[in-house]
């Protein structure tokens, strides 16, 4: 029995959620393997005619599905008040999600004083501040590699806990200075957030094995994108969890030979929140209109996104690391009303092509970015529910990414809805 894994493959905001949400109907588990609070997952469903929009950030999103369970995997970094907060949301928008959520005791744990860290770190940047969504990930994640950080499993041992705790906000006054905190006021506060955690918490390792060993069908959702990878994206403007392949092995404690199909979730264009290089961004009128029609707002901060065109050179980039065995194309009802459509297929510098995405952000801040142009269809698809019925330049802006990316197209998102996917056979 093989793990099915979703992953984004620009810099996030691919509309991975909807396809997870399409694909949980049909699995037994859905498993985070990385990140945290800072991702976004909009789900848009009907339930007995009436439109709910849920908004996942730290559980995964398979949830809404009620018979699949959820894993928050050792790989994430976990805010335990945002983690109640969420749930609580679910459960007020009538998702239950009691006996079916857990969370790894390798987890580990983001704190306020993580959050403020954040934010002190953009200021200290300035100009060249990262754009993070201030949630505490950057600095829980320095935590975990400096091997100083707290897990899940020591808040069940409180007077260790409480010791580590106060250790670790007196480094950070000394680095920071002194900010208001009140670090014997938290340890009251996860003192009783340790029994409310209790009944979810697991070993992940155990219990994702023991699933699949009972042929338990299981889903990765990854959260944030290839181009905010720590190792692969345009560091340093990503965030600091490995968002690729690797990640989800690392992540859940899976070995490679249990991955079966991986899925790149394509917006039919680009966007990117926050700082950082995105060269095919489209600063005039093209970039307004994909920024107002794909209401593209932040999911988590609701900051606006930046817009551009499909790059196929990140595409390329993503392919060549993830190796998907197909891909999910989204928001390609965003394009029906333009003429033509641009889509970047090659980057030059001094004109030269460029054999691959460039780690320099000096050298990506110097290419030239070659552009295909493709005709519009000029005519709405939301409507259309198969593949023969889309208009034949919107077939071929489909082939296109096909034949480039040799990696076939087999979802195609015409709208924010459940039902708008066209499977492509
Ligand atoms: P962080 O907070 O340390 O992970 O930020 C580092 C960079 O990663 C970007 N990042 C994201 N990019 C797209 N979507 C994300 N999730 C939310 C969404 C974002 C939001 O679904 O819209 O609401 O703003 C996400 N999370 C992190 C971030 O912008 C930094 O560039
Ligand atoms: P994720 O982080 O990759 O899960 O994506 P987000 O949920 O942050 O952002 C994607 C947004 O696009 C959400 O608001 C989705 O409801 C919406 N969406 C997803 N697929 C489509 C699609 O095919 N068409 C349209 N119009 N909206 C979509
Ligand atoms: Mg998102």
């Amino acid at each position: 029995m093989s793990v099915t894994v979703v992953l984004g493959s620009q810099w996030g905001d691919e509309g991975k959620g909807k396809l997870v949400d399409i694909l949980a109907a049909s699995v037994d588990l859905c498993a985070r393997c990385a990140g945290g609070n800072n991702a976004g997952h909009t789900i848009v469903v009907k339930d007995k005619g009436v439109k709910k929009t849920y908004a996942f950030h730290l559980l995964p999103s398979g949830l809404v599905n009620p018979a699949c369970t959820g894993l928050i995997g050792s790989g994430l970094v976990v805010h335990i008040p945002s983690f109640f907060k969420e749930l609580d949301a679910l459960q007020e928008q009538g998702l239950d999600c009691t006996g079916r959520l857990f969370i790894s005791d390798r987890a580990h744990l983001v704190f306020d004083f993580h959050q403020i860290v954040d934010g002190l770190k953009e200021v200290e940047l300035g100009g060249s501040s990262i754009g993070t969504t201030k949630k505490g990930i950057g600095p829980a994640y320095s935590g975990k590699a400096s091997r100083s950080g707290l897990r899940v499993h020591h808040l069940f041992d409180h007077e260790n806990f409480a010791q580590k705790f106060r250790k670790l906000v007196e480094g950070r006054f000394k680095r920071y200075g002194h900010f208001e905190y009140d670090t014997e006021g938290e340890i009251v506060r996860y003192k009783q957030l340790a029994e409310r955690l209790r009944p979810y918490v697991v070993d992940s390792v155990v219990f994702i094995h023991n699933a699949i060993a009972s042929n338990k069908k299981v889903l990765v959702e990854g959260a944030n994108a290839l181009m905010l990878d720590l190792d692969f994206g345009t560091y340093p403007y990503v965030t600091s969890s490995s968002t690729t392949i690797g990640g989800v092995c690392t992540g859940l404690g899976i070995p490679p030979k249990l991955i079966g199909e991986v899925i790149g979730v394509v917006k039919a264009y680009t966007t990117r929140v926050g700082g950082g290089p995105f060269p095919t961004e489209q600063l005039d009128d093209i970039g307004v209109h994909l920024q107002e029609v794909g209401h593209e707002y932040g999911t988590t901060t609701g900051r606006r996104r930046r817009c551009g065109w499909l790059d196929l050179v990140v595409l390329k980039h993503s392919c060549l690391i993830n190796g998907y065995d197909s891909l999910n194309l989204t928001k390609l009802d965003i394009l029906d009303q333009l003429a033509d459509i641009k889509i970047a297929v090659q980057y030059k510098v001094d004109g030269k092509e460029l054999p691959g995405f460039p780690a320099d952000l000096e050298v990506l801040s110097k290419v030239e970015v070659v552009y295909e142009i493709l005709p519009g269809w000029k005519s709405s698809i939301e409507n259309i529910t198969s593949y023969s019925d889309l208009p034949d330049n919107c077939k071929k802006y489909i082939n296109f990414i096909e034949s480039f990316t040799k990696v076939p197209v087999k979802w195609i998102g015409v709208g924010p809805g459940r039902e708008s996917m066209i499977m492509k056979s």
